[in-house]
């Protein structure tokens, strides 16, 4: 049994898919689990504290990062949608937690930035951490916002954030595009134990995929952060050719790394 690295850990958007699957495989990491959300989560254990929390009240904000010495932000808009929600919940509510933070000594936070932030790529382009970011709707220019506010926070005031692009954390991949994107849960809770554990941290971009052999993301930037994913969605490569008609090659979910989202309009309240 390894010890607790962390007194308090919060997690936001705890009721969502990715706080569902991750609640016990992080229960080592920390002595109480704070889980947040704007709905219920399901029935607590002893060591986890319900809090519901609209990330866009900055006062329920501030007493939800209140006495948390780590936060993994989970919360917000998950997927392409209107502007205004993604507004409140994704700009301000990112906006909220880093003042929240700043006030409440500065706990290390990781956060759940997405691969459609660099969406209009294409899945022959091979990126780094450095690369221009070409989100591919609302959704990723939010998760665009939400990197560069963490690094203006960081230049500025010390404050470290993981900006971890997620592919697709899925339980197992289940297309043609997640060959290259997925994430497993499991590499996704080792990469949230490394990020909490390693002594310094910054500010790194993490591209958030599994050993995938046809990924598109290089993170050789990181071999000081002790992180080796495991996973392959490889091995998933027969079923998905069993159970899935192959993309048209010039269909988006074959030319681009966003896949669907690059085709998206532009919502608006009345369309959705
Ligand atoms: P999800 O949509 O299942 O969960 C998000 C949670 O945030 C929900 O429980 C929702 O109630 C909560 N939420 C929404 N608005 C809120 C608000 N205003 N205040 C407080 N809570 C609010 O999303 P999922 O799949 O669990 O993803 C978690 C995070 O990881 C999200 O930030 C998502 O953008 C990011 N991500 C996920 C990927 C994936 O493959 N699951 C891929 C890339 C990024
Ligand atoms: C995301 O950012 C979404 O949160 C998730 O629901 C998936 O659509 C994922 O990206 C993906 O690109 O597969």
């Amino acid at each position: 049994m390894t010890e607790p690295v962390l007194d308090r850990l919060l997690i936001t958007g705890a009721a969502g898919s990715l706080g569902r699957a991750l609640r016990q495989r992080l229960a080592p990491l920390a002595r109480r689990i704070r889980l947040a959300d704007l709905v219920p989560v399901d029935a607590p254990a002893p060591h986890e504290e319900p809090v519901t929390c609209d990330l866009a009240d900055a006062a329920a904000v501030d007493a939800m990062v209140k006495g948390c010495d780590g936060i993994l932000h989970l919360g917000g808009i998950s997927v392409e949608a209107p502007f205004d929600p993604i507004l409140q919940a994704n700009i301000l509510g990112l906006y909220n937690l880093y003042e929240a933070a700043r006030r409440h000594g500065q706990p290390r936070i990781l956060f759940a930035s997405s691969n459609h932030t660099v969406g209009f790529w294409k899945q022959t382009d091979r990126l780094g951490p450095d690369c221009t970011l070409r989100p591919d709707g609302l959704y990723g220019v939010s998760k665009a916002f939400g990197e560069a506010l963490a690094r203006m926070y960081f230049d500025k005031f010390g404050q470290e954030t993981a900006l971890v692009r997620i592919g697709s954390a899925t339980a197992e991949p289940t297309n043609h595009r997640m060959l290259g994107s997925w994430l497993s849960h499991d590499d996704l809770a080792t990469l949230i134990r490394a990020v909490f554990t390693v002594p310094k941290l910054g500010c790194p971009v993490i591209w958030g995929a599994s050993a995938n052999t046809q990924g598109w993301w290089d993170n050789s930037h990181l071999g000081w952060l002790g992180w080796t994913p495991q996973d392959n969605a490889e091995t998933f490569r027969a079923k998905i050719d069993a159970s899935q008609p192959r993309p048209a090659p010039d269909a988006a979910v074959a030319v681009y790394q966003g896949g669907i989202f690059t085709e998206y309009p532009i919502f608006t309240k009345d369309e959705t």
